[in-house]
């Protein structure tokens, strides 16, 4: 059985501890706490540590699920959380107020130095917004990055899947070539 680790970063609300419990095969270990940080996010609770779950893909392959903590004040923790990760998945609240600078802000702080394999999910993508999704197309081609990029909802299980997919078919391109 081949083990590897992802990682879900991304803005405060953007889905990660969803996206894991949507797609975890055990119960997710979370460390949600009362948002005591209204002025940055509405919601309830927050993440204040680390979620861990867990998915098996075709009986070959098991995948730890990380989420990293949204709130700026945690952003000491995130180089710890990604360590070692195979791939990082950047979820990026598209009903946010500045989606494209979260994006910059996600991709400066994750793609490190090692091959780390990329892949973004828009998330919310059914709130109502300011902005179009070709934002994230343009975006990238005007900063000349290509990483594959994907409209999600976080509670849904297959969208999800998707994401975490993509990075295992892109490490079996590699390993390929
Ligand atoms: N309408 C809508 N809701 C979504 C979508 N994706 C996720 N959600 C909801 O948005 C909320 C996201 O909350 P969390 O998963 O706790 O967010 P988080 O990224 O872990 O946030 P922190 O831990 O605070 O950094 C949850 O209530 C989800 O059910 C989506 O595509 N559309
Ligand atoms: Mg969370």
């Amino acid at each position: 059985m081949q083990r590897y680790k992802i990682v879900f970063c991304g803005g405060m609300g953007s889905g990660k501890s969803q996206a894991i419990s949507s797609l975890s095969e055990i119960p997710v270990f979370a460390t949600e706490a009362l948002n005591t940080d209204e002025e940055a996010h509405s919601k309830l609770h927050t993440t204040v540590g680390i979620d861990y779950g867990e998915i098996t893909i075709d009986d070959a392959v098991k995948i730890g699920l990380y989420g990293t903590p949204g709130q700026s004040r945690f952003q000491f923790m995130w180089p710890t959380i990604a360590q070692g990760a195979l791939g990082i998945v950047i979820l990026i609240d598209h009903s946010a107020e500045n989606p494209l600078a979260d994006l910059d802000l996600y991709l400066e702080s994750f793609v490190g130095k090692s091959e780390r394999i990329i892949v973004i999910g828009v998330t919310h993508v059914d709130v109502s917004s300011n902005h179009s999704f070709d934002i994230y197309r343009r975006w990238l081609i005007d900063n000349k990055k290509r990483y594959p990029i994907f409209s999600v909802d976080a509670r849904q299980k297959d969208d999800v899947l998707l994401l975490v997919e993509t990075i295992i078919a892109s490490l079996e391109v590699q390993v390929e070539v």
